[in-house]
Formats: C-alpha cells, sequence, structure tokens
C-alpha cells in the first residue's frame, strides 16, 4: 500500500443528513474527518460520530472474511465455501419445508448502501419466499402506507419545506439529537434558527423536553399514544371554523365531507383530557397553520412508531392538506431528486394486504410482513413455520419488540446466515457470517435520503480506499449467492451489473440528464466532487399523482375502522408509567457502540424519569430499577429529570451488549441495558402492524436486594 496522502470527499452515511465530508488518508489511515464547505447542501456541518467512519475501517472487531461458527468459536472460510455452504443450507430448508420456511430481515444501514438498495432484490428473488421483514415496520412504515394511499406511491412522501417555512410544528421527533429523519436537512439546527429569525416560529410537542424543544419557541408535553386526539382536533377545528383552504389542489381533493364527519366528534377538550395539552394550545396551534401561510406540519417516529401511527400519518396528511399546506412553498412537498425520480407508473408504487402473516394475519405491506411477527412465525408450528433466516445489516434482537424472544426463537432455527461485518446480538446466532467490504471501500449514491431532501441536491461519493482482493462488496454476495440459490432451486438467474452503472443510467435518464442542460452522468459528477445544488423544492403533485383515478382519495377504509374504534369519552388517568425511546447524538441504533469516543465521557444510557414520579415510589435519584412490563424486566440505573412528563419514563433503544457471544470490545464493556427487553411484540398499530415501540404501559419499582 503507497504511502501517498489523499483528500477526498464523500457524504457521511452515517444518518439521514448525509454531511459531506472531507477526508484526509495517507496510505491506509485515515488521518482526518471534516465537514466539506464547498458541500452545497451540508455547507461544512457534522456530528460526532463522522469520526466514527475511522473506528469502524479501522475496528479489528469488523470482520473481513466470511467466518463459521464451530460450537463456541469462529472459524475463517474462503468466500467459496461459505457462499457454496449458504446456498446449500438455505435450499435444503427450503426443499424440505416450502419457500416460506427461510426469513429474511433487512436492517436500517441497507438503506445506507447503495449496492444492498439495487441488488437486495436478487436475493429475494432467487429465494422466493414471502417471510420478508424488514426495519420499516419498526420504524417509517406508517409514512409508507399513507403515501400509497393518499399519492399512489409509498416513495411520494411529503417533506418539510422547512427552508421556506414561517410555522413548524414537529410532534414526535428530535432533529436536534437524530438529524432529520424523512427530513434529510443537514445541519438541522441552523435551519430551524432560520425561521426564527424570519420572525417565524417551530413548536415542539413531545413527552420529553428535547434538545429541540428546549431550542423551540414553544414546547407542549403530550401523553405518549394519545397524539391522534390532538390531531384530530385540529382537523375538527379547521372544518368547523370554515376555514378549508384546499389551495391549488382542491380539485384533487376526494372525501372531505366524509372526513369532516369523521373527525366531527373529537373536540379540543376531548384532545385535551387525553393528551395533556390544554384546548386552548390545541386551538392555537390549528389557527396558526390555518393563519400562516407558509406552514407545516411534520411528525416523526414519536407518532409513527406508537399504536396508531397509520392513523396519526393520515391526520397529518390530512391537516396540511386541508390548511392549503401541501406541495406548496413553506409546507410539506415533494423532492425532484436526480435518481429514483417518482411520478405515475414509476416501480415500487407499493401494495397492502397482497397476503396475512400466517399466525397473526398481519397485513404485508410492499411484500414485508410486520416484524412484530418475526418471532412468532419462528416459534408456531406448522406449514410455513420459519426455519431458517437471512440478517442482512440489521439486528432484531436488540431493535425489534419483545427481542428477547427474537433471541430465543433464533436459537432454534436450523440455519442462520448473516451479511454483517459484526458478530452482534443477533448475528452471534448465524452459522456463517458473510461479511461485505467497509462502506469506505465502495462508492456510494445516496438516492434513498437524496429522495427524502428539504433541498433537491445531487453528489456522488468516491471510495476512499480499495477492498481487499478477496472482499466482496455487498453487492457482489447478493449477485453470487442468488445465482448459486437460483441454480440449486433449477430457476434463471441474471446478475445486475455494478450499482454505479444503474446510478449512471438513471442519471442520464433522469430529469437532470441527457434532456437538461446539466447533462448529469456519474462522470460529470465525478467532476463535481462536492455535489451539484437542485435549487428548492417545486410544486409538482398534480403532474405525478399517482393514485388510480388521479386523485387524492382521503378515505382511507383501514383509518376509518381504527378511527372508529377510539374511545371518545373524557379520560380518567389510569397512574400506569408510560415507556418511549430516546436517541442521542453520539449513538446510532444499535451498531455504534463499538467506538471509544462515541462511548467515552458520561453515561447517556439511564432511565430517565420525572423527580415526582422517583418520590412517589420512594426512588433515589441514581439508584439501581427495575422496570417491568408485560414481557419482561430490566434493571438499570434511574436519573432524575424534569425533561420528562410526570408519568412518562425514557430508555434509549440499541444498548445490551454483555450477551455472551457478542465479538465487539468496546460495546461488550458498556453498560445500558435493551428497551426492547420491555417493548411488546403484540402491541402495535392496527392498520398497518407497525410495532408500538412508543407508549408501552411499564412499572418501575427499587432494584431487590
Ligand atoms: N425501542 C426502540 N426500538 C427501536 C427504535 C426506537 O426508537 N425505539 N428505532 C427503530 C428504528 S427507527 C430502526 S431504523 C431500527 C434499527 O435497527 P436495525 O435495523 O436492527 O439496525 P442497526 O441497529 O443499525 O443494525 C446495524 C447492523 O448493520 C450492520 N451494517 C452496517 N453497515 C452495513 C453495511 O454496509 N452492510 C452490511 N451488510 N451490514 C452493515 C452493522 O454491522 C450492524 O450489525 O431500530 C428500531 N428499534
Ligand atoms: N444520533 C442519532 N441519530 C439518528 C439515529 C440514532 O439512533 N442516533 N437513528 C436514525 C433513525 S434509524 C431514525 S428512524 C431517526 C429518527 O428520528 P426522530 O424521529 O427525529 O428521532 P427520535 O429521537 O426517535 O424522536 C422521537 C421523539 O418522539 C418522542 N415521542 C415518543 N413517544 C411519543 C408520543 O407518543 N408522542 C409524541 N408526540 N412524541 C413521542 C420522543 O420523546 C422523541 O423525542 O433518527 C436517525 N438519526
Ligand atoms: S449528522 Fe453526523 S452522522 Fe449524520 S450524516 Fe452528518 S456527520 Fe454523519
Ligand atoms: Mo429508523
Amino acid at each position: 500500500m503507497s504511502e501517498t496522502t489523499q483528500t477526498l470527499f464523500r457524504a457521511c452515511h452515517l444518518c439521514e443528513a448525509i454531511c459531506g465530508l472531507e477526508i484526509k488518508t495517507q496510505g491506509s489511515e485515515i488521518v482526518s474527518i471534516k465537514g466539506d464547505n464547498a458541500d452545497p447542501f451540508s455547507g461544512g456541518h457534522l456530528c460526532p460520530k463522522a469520526m466514527a467512519l475511522k473506528d469502524l475501517q479501522e475496528d479489528p472487531d469488523r470482520l473481513r472474511k466470511p467466518v463459521k461458527r464451530v460450537g463456541d468459536n469462529w472459524q475463517e472460510i474462503t468466500w467459496q465455501e461459505a457462499l457454496d455452504e449458504v446456498a446449500r443450507s438455505l435450499t435444503d430448508v427450503q426443499r424440505q419445508y416450502g419457500n416460506d420456511s427461510v426469513a429474511v430481515f433487512a436492517g436500517n444501514p441497507n438503506v445506507h448502501n447503495y449496492g444492498n438498495l439495487t441488488h437486495g432484490r436478487l436475493l429475494r428473488k432467487a429465494l422466493q419466499t414471502k417471510s420478508n421483514y424488514s426495519a420499516t415496520s419498526l420504524d417509517q412504515l406508517p409514512h409508507h402506507l399513507i403515501a400509497y394511499h393518499l399519492y399512489g406511491h409509498q416513495f411520494l412522501l411529503p417533506i418539510p419545506d422547512i427552508d421556506h417555512t414561517d410555522y413548524m410544528v414537529i410532534i414526535g421527533a428530535n432533529p436536534l439529537v437524530s438529524n432529520g429523519s424523512l427530513m434529510t436537512a443537514p445541519n438541522i439546527t441552523r435551519k430551524l434558527q432560520q425561521i426564527q429569525k424570519r420572525n417565524g416560529k417551530f413548536v415542539v410537542i413531545d413527552p420529553r423536553r428535547t434538545e429541540t424543544a428546549k431550542a423551540a419557541d414553544e414546547h407542549h408535553f403530550i401523553k405518549p399514544g394519545s397524539d391522534v386526539y390532538l390531531l384530530l382536533a385540529i382537523a375538527n377545528y379547521v372544518f368547523k371554523s370554515n376555514k378549508v383552504n384546499t389551495a391549488h389542489l382542491g380539485d384533487l381533493l376526494v372525501g372531505l365531507g366524509e372526513v369532516e364527519l369523521a373527525v366531527a366528534d373529537f373536540s379540543a377538550e376531548l384532545a385535551a383530557s387525553k393528551t395533556g395539552v390544554s384546548a386552548e394550545i390545541i386551538e392555537d396551534i390549528a389557527e396558526n397553520l390555518i393563519n400562516t401561510k407558509r406552514a407545516v406540519l411534520y411528525g416523526r417516529m414519536g407518532i409513527s412508531v406508537q399504536q396508531y401511527g397509520t392513523l396519526c400519518q393520515w391526520l397529518i396528511n390530512i391537516i396540511n392538506l386541508v390548511t392549503g399546506h401541501t406541495d406548496v412553498e413553506g409546507g410539506a412537498m415533494f423532492t425532484s431528486p436526480a435518481v429514483a425520480y417518482v411520478k405515475k407508473g414509476a416501480p415500487g408504487a407499493g401494495h397492502f394486504g397482497k397476503f396475512r402473516s400466517r399466525v397473526s394475519g398481519l397485513p404485508e405491506f410492499g411484500g414485508e410482513l410486520p416484524s412484530v411477527a418475526l418471532a412468532e412465525e419462528m416459534m408456531t408450528e406448522g406449514e410455513g413455520q420459519i426455519k431458517a433466516m437471512v440478517t442482512i445489516a440489521g439486528n432484531p434482537v436488540l431493535s425489534s419488540a419483545n427481542g428477547k424472544q427474537i433471541d430465543e426463537a433464533m436459537e432454534n432455527l436450523d440455519y442462520v446466515v448473516a451479511i454483517d461485518f459484526y458478530i452482534n446480538e443477533t448475528t452471534r446466532h448465524a452459522n456463517i457470517i458473510l461479511p461485505p467490504s467497509s462502506p469506505l471501500e465502495h462508492e456510494h449514491y445516496d438516492f434513498a435520503f437524496l429522495r427524502l431532501a428539504v433541498r433537491d441536491t445531487t453528489r456522488i461519493n468516491p471510495a476512499i480506499f480499495d477492498k481487499d482482493n478477496d472482499a466482496l462488496h455487498d453487492w457482489q454476495i447478493y449477485n453470487k449467492l442468488s445465482e448459486k440459490i437460483a441454480e440449486l432451486k433449477n430457476n434463471d438467474f441474471s446478475p445486475l451489473p455494478d450499482p454505479k452503472h444503474i446510478v449512471d443510467w438513471e442519471l442520464k435518464n433522469g430529469l437532470y440528464g441527457q434532456n437538461h442542460e446539466l447533462n448529469l452522468s456519474w462522470e460529470m459528477l465525478e467532476a463535481n466532487p462536492h455535489g451539484i445544488d437542485l435549487g428548492p423544492l417545486k410544486t409538482s403533485l398534480k403532474d405525478r399523482i399517482a393514485t388510480l383515478s388521479g386523485n387524492i382519495e382521503l378515505i382511507i377504509p383501514e383509518c376509518m375502522q381504527d378511527l372508529e374504534s377510539l374511545d371518545k369519552t373524557i379520560d380518567t388517568q389510569d397512574g400506569k408509567l408510560l415507556l418511549i425511546g430516546r436517541r442521542h447524538i453520539r449513538s446510532n441504533n444499535s451498531w455504534m457502540h463499538n467506538y471509544q469516543r462515541l462511548v467515552k465521557g458520561k453515561p447517556h444510557w439511564q432511565l430517565f424519569m420525572h423527580p415526582d414520579d422517583l418520590a412517589a415510589r420512594g426512588i433515589e435519584n441514581g439508584a439501581e430499577v427495575t422496570i417491568k412490563s408485560r414481557v419482561g424486566e430490566v434493571s438499570t440505573v434511574v436519573k432524575a429529570t424534569d425533561e420528562m412528563m410526570p408519568g412518562v419514563i425514557s430508555l434509549p433503544h440499541g444498548w445490551g451488549h454483555q450477551k455472551a457471544g457478542v465479538k465487539a470490545q468496546v460495546a461488550s464493556q458498556t453498560q445500558g441495558v435493551s428497551c426492547n427487553d420491555l417493548t411488546d411484540e403484540t402491541f402495535y398499530d392496527a392498520i398497518s402492524g407497525n410495532a408500538a415501540l412508543n407508549g408501552v404501559p411499564v412499572e418501575v419499582f427499587n432494584k431487590a436486594g
């Protein structure tokens, strides 16, 4: 390896903000990582996780070669041996128990690695299994489902036009820490400050006074899981005050009258009793949404990953539509990306309920079943039982509801293979682990997140290092493994070219390609290493709406049904503590705790609880407590903070690395416990089957002994 010094520009792929970075290397070492000031989108912004790209690259625990489990040990084997054995074992299971007996779980980093997006489907196609699961149903499934119903394509997702809005309501999101989600917006702090600088306001509704709430003009505590009442009351207020403003989309909206009727029973007073947000505040928010020309309502994890996730997303869309804030400047807009532009006829629109899970009858969406069904499908005997599993860039043992149950169920599978470069809480169950090249060893184009960005931009990301000669990129693993599986099943197979070629083709044939003055191509973007600005979000829905009728049909039967089941009586408090999650700027889901620079310093995995709730139970600040839910219990340290709404406690997910067999020297020494040993697989959004990881009823007491 030469010791030459290089400076390369590449976007960070760790979260949705995709900050441009300047990475300096000497030989095979990274000597510095800084924000790329010339990136037209991120303008030099970065967060503490960017430096962890170096740790990831250098981590001795990161697997470089395929390994096979022999007893409690792992043995390196060749790619040939590994791929042959995996293909043979999976097809053997399928021959004996049927195609659906092999499940696939695809985790979050799939979306951050373009080769997984372009090539992942090869493996599913080769396996011909209906047992597909992913992190989508622990996360944003309600957004896709509503976009599919209202706009006709799961990826016609409205994104807040944060750069131009004057009033933004953020409900159940903490972008100052998450750096934005379904809202790619590097340096979100600045973007929110800019709202205030132009005399606008942003309001946060959250059961915790979060980092974002502290920076907001207003913060209102809300009881977890009750948001649906607040949204219904806002929608009702708009209709009742005759302020429906359907702006330019008016002729597309079908079902306004039915929506008006459906929300009519939900007053601000009822909402106040359910949510803890006063009727005056609810009406004030509604008034501001009505009267501010450029305004937007935005909701994320906190209201998608809860009991009424789909209803909440439906109502958010309804409110933005009826207050005239959809597809207009400063409102909820649709992106016009250079790759994977969505319009009528674009592939992958989605489908819903074409088949159902075997045990609980949960609906598929886009060919995937809800992750809450995964464990029972492994544990319930009978035709179609899951007997083997492929996990790809995921860790459902720590990230799924009742992860402990998944852990136990995986123990009894006949065969497990993981495409991952860590031996984590899930992949330790694998018979064989197939580790792809590291993210910095391949090129990348962020078509998933450029499609969700608050401004249209484009950039390619070069590889920083060459991969080892005998290493494989994720997409190469899919090509090779799928080919072997297809061969054993006597099916046709054609490999896909390098994802770079696919993106190049898309760039050339996309909005800004051959028929546009920019004439984008991979090569052209290589010559523009900081990326190219494509301008602010543009009004475009009328030309793109992808529904069969060409209209926005507001009434979704499943939403009407769920609405019917809502309790319409004034609430009396039931006194149970409700558990919610929490993210931290130095942590990322389950997989970045093996980097000393991110886990050192003050711990951030404690249970947060209001001082009054501690006092009521005779618990001291800093004590060891036990938290108990229907499915299990964990013990950890409690931290008293009036950041929490009384009655609500918060524990972050992704911790719990002390399990035997995990090969992560630093992470194994951390003390955080897994919040998903408490979340409940029977607690989910009835419409979509998305997990309800927020608002889980629990008890807390002093740890015995
Ligand atoms: N209680 C609770 N639970 C939650 C959440 C919550 O808020 N509360 N959040 C949920 C959400 S939003 C999500 S998205 C999920 C995330 O949970 P998962 O989908 O399980 O994802 P990660 O924990 O990020 O898993 C990362 C794994 O991917 C591997 N990996 C990283 N990059 C690559 C790559 O390029 N290729 C391959 N093959 N592997 C790679 C890592 O080594 C690691 O093992 O957790 C969910 N779980
Ligand atoms: N640093 C860091 N950044 C990340 C990640 C990470 O793990 N760490 N994960 C990435 C991923 S995979 C995702 S999906 C995004 C998520 O991005 P966000 O959704 O912005 O992140 P969260 O911190 O989960 O924010 C959810 C908020 O909802 C609140 N909440 C919980 N329950 C309720 C409720 O019932 N009602 C209301 N109104 N609020 C509620 C919580 O207190 C929390 O503040 O972040 C991404 N970015
Ligand atoms: S905010 Fe941090 S983790 Fe996210 S893309 Fe930027 S540098 Fe990476
Ligand atoms: Mo996520």
